[in-house]
C-alpha cells in the first residue's frame, strides 16, 4: 500500500499517460476484448480470448513508479492474476518447457518487455482491465495491461497481445536502448537500467518528464479528435 516513496521518486499526483516518445502516437487497434497469443518454447501455440472470464478476479492496490522518477500513489487495479492465467490457462494448454524462465511480453503499439517468469508469478502481478473503479482507459492500457508494482513502470506493459516463454534468451531486443532496460528493474533495488547506477539515471531522466507528459497528452488529444 501507499507508504514512504522509494529512493529517488516523487509524487506526481494523477497518473499521466507516459512512455518512450516513439509510442506517444501509437494506439491499440483492438481495445474491446483481450486477445493474447502464447508462443516460444511451448508444446502448443495458443490464443487466449474468452477464457479469461472464467478466472477468479483479483484486486491490488499499489503505488506506481516510473523509472524517470515520478510515482502515482495508491492505484487500485482489478483483473486477473498473471499467476492464475499461467497456472489455469497457459500451463495446461500451451505446456511451456519447465525451464522456460525468460518471458517476453509484447504490446499492440509495438512496445515489448522481458521479465523472469518467477517475477511474474508473484501474488501482486495482475493483468488489469480496471483502474480505480473504472474500466481501464485506452490511455492506461486497454484492453489489458500488465501491472507488476515491484518493477519500474516500463515493465508494466499496456495493450498486451503476445507472451512468449523461452528457456534461453532468443536474442531479445528491448524497445529502448539496451542500457535502459534492466532484466528485472526492481524499484526496491533501484534497478533503473543497465551499466549506469540508479542514482545517476535519476538525474538523466528527470528533465524528460515534462516534455514526455506533454507529448503523450498532445497525441491523446489528437487521437480523440480523430475518433470523433
Ligand atoms: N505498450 C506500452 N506499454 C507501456 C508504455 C508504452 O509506451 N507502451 N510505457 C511504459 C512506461 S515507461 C510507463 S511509466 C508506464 C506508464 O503507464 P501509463 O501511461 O498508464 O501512465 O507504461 C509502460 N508501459
Ligand atoms: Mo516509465
Amino acid at each position: 500500500m501507499t507508504s514512504e516513496l522509494p529512493k529517488g521518486q516523487f509524487d506526481i499526483g494523477k497518473m499521466p499517460r507516459f512512455g518512450l516518445s516513439q509510442f506517444a502516437d501509437r494506439f491499440p487497434t483492438q481495445t474491446r476484448t483481450p486477445q493474447i497469443h502464447i508462443s516460444g518454447d511451448v508444446a502448443q501455440e495458443i490464443v487466449l480470448e474468452d477464457q479469461f472470464a472464467a478466472l477468479p478476479r483479483s484486486t491490488i492496490v499499489a503505488d506506481f513508479h516510473c523509472v524517470t522518477t515520478w510515482s502515482s500513489l495508491g492505484k487500485k487495479w482489478e483483473g486477473i492474476l498473471f499467476k492464475d492465467v499461467y497456472e489455469k490457462l497457459i500451463s495446461p494448454r500451451a505446456k511451456p518447457d519447465n525451464h522456460a524462465q525468460f518471458v517476453i511480453i509484447k504490446a499492440q503499439d509495438g512496445a515489448r518487455i522481458s521479465l523472469p517468469l518467477d517475477d511474474l508469478l508473484k501474488d501482486n502481478v495482475i493483468l488489469a482491465d480496471r483502474l480505480d473503479g473504472e474500466p481501464l482507459s485506452e490511455a492506461h492500457g486497454a484492453p489489458l495491461r500488465l501491472v507488476a508494482p515491484d518493477h519500474y513502470g516500463y515493465k508494466n506493459l499496456k495493450y498486451i497481445n503476445r507472451i512468449a516463454f523461452h528457456v534461453k534468451d532468443p536474442g531479445y531486443r528491448p524497445s529502448s536502448f539496451r542500457f535502459m532496460e534492466h532484466p528485472r528493474a526492481r524499484v526496491a533495488f533501484e534497478e533503473r537500467g543497465l551499466i549506469f547506477p540508479g542514482w545517476l539515471l535519476r538525474y538523466a531522466y528527470r528533465p524528460l518528464i515534462k516534455p514526455t507528459v506533454r507529448l503523450f497528452a498532445r497525441a491523446s488529444n489528437q487521437r480523440a479528435r480523430d475518433i470523433e
